[in-house]
């Protein structure tokens, strides 16, 4: 990957920009731009900006639900992107056209079945994401997720879910994974561009003060609770309320926490690392501070065995 540290900045849908992205990347990890957030043209801005901030390999992430995902697609080939992450579905119909043009492709899975065919098709490495993580999430936890994706296929894997301190990092080696992605810990970054209100919510949470939302609507969300995650919770309880109207109810959701810190219909969403992140710092101190405890921790996890 030519990046000195295997630790991914998760993308993270409206606040994954290149002001992280590059800071993380010029701190040795892998900055990572979300492309869920205004049309195709800011985002080619973005991405140019961010070659402009760093000269370290950075990626772009495409969430595979957006209505331009084509567009994009497309947009990191002109724009030389070096590496592409993907999330919430299968990048299958992108990927010829994307390792055609010398791009390294790393989809999110959330089970190992998809790791598998993305394997196959020439991802040269997976991103595993367990429940604990923020945003969408699938059904597995990471503890029994890694393994099973580690087993499954012939790429690196990278660990997401739950990961937000040196302790987590090691644990995700221990699991097989070479390499962790985190979001929740850089949401607590200075350089991160959410609202006041939003880094405040962040530093208060403790790790009992998420929830998962959209279950029943086939689209699980975890996301801190507030009073948008009680009146959605209540909404899909309420069988005289449709589904329509849940999504329309939830449409704009994140938006609305990221950039007007809106306590009421804002959707603050995090993983249950949450309760780790106990101080906003720089990029490159959480960077350090993490391969830092890992090493020491690593160097020092036989102690509580004996052959
Ligand atoms: O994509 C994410 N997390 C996200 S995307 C997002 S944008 C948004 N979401 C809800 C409301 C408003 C905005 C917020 N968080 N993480 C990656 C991820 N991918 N998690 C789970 C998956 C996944 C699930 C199923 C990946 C593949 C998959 O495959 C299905 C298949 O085709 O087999």
């Amino acid at each position: 990957m030519g990046i000195k540290y295997p630790i991914f900045q998760g993308g993270m849908a409206w606040i994954s920009e290149s002001g992280l992205a590059s800071a993380v990347s010029n701190a040795g990890g892998l900055g990572i731009i979300s492309c869920v957030n205004a049309g195709t043209e800011v985002i080619r801005e973005e991405i140019r900006k961010c070659k402009e901030m760093t000269d370290k390999p950075f990626a772009v992430n495409i969430m595979l639900q957006a209505p331009n995902d084509a567009e994009i697609a497309q947009l990191v080939i002109d724009e030389k992107v070096p590496v592409v992450t993907t999330g919430a579905g299968s990048p299958a119909k992108y990927m010829d056209a994307w390792l055609a043009a010398g791009i390294k492709v790393i989809p999110v899975v959330a089970a190992a079945s998809l790791a598998v065919r993305m394997d196959r098709l020439g991802a040269v490495a997976i991103i595993a994401e367990g429940g604990e993580s923020g945003g969408h999430i699938g059904e597995m936890n990471t503890m029994a997720l890694i393994p099973n994706v580690t087993d499954a296929v012939s790429v690196p894997v990278i660990a997401a879910g739950g990961i937000a301190d040196g302790r987590g990092m090691a644990a995700a080696f221990m699991l097989g994974a070479e390499g962790v992605q985190c979001g929740t810990r850089f949401l607590g970054a200075t350089e991160c561009i959410i609202h006041q209100t939003y880094k405040d919510k962040i530093i208060a949470a403790a790790e009992t003060d998420t929830v998962v939302t959209g279950k029943t609507l086939g689209h699980p969300v975890r996301a801190l609770k507030s009073p948008f995650t009680k009146k959605f919770a209540a909404m899909e309880k309420d069988p005289s309320v449709t589904p329509e109207q849940i999504l329309e109810y939830g449409s704009g959701s994140l938006r609305k926490a990221v950039q007007n810190g809106d306590e009421v219909y804002g959707s603050f969403m995090a993983g249950q690392s949450v309760g780790m992140v106990r101080e906003i710092k720089p990029a490159a101190e959480i960077i350090s501070e993490m391969v830092t405890d890992a090493v020491a921790r690593l160097k020092g996890g036989a102690a509580w065995v004996e052959e």
